[in-house]
């Protein structure tokens, strides 16, 4: 019986140890949002990712769009609009987005979205050849 277990590292799973009978798995809570570094959220957001879901979709051409023409100083400016860091929002900042259209945070950093179940089916084996070994063997 190994001591350590190391489960899905690096994919939103946290590596843990554990003695004879005692299993823990422990995941992320939201391994979608954790998992990015906060450089890789601030590169992301500035290819077009205004609203900061991880996605780059209408939503946030529809902000840039909205957006157009404001400038530095305006009541309505948002700097993180512009994407170009010129000082106004116009068509060049749209056309960032519009390059990066489609693409999310997670598989541009190649980063696992979703939870990869096979590290937990072995966890459960694990887990369950532990019980009967101390049911039987106590
Ligand atoms: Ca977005
Ligand atoms: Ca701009």
């Amino acid at each position: 019986m190994p001591n350590k277990l190391f489960i899905g590292e690096g994919e939103g799973f946290l590596p843990r140890s554990y003695g004879a009978g005692e299993v823990e798995v422990l995941h992320n809570e939201n391994p979608r949002l954790a998992d990015p570094t906060s450089a890789q959220w601030e590169e992301f957001w500035g290819m077009g990712d205004v609203n900061r879901d991880g996605v780059i979709d209408l939503k946030d051409t529809d902000l840039i769009a909205e957006a157009n023409g404001s400038r530095e100083g305006d009541a309505n400016w948002n700097p993180e609009l512009d994407l170009d860091h010129d000082g106004k929002v116009d068509i060049f900042d749209l056309a960032i987005a519009v390059r990066n259209f489609g693409l999310n945070i997670w598989d541009y950093f190649g980063i696992a979205r979703e939870p990869d179940y096979l590290p937990l089916l072995l966890a459960g084996g694990v887990f369950a050849v532990v019980l009967v070994g101390l049911f039987l063997f106590k």
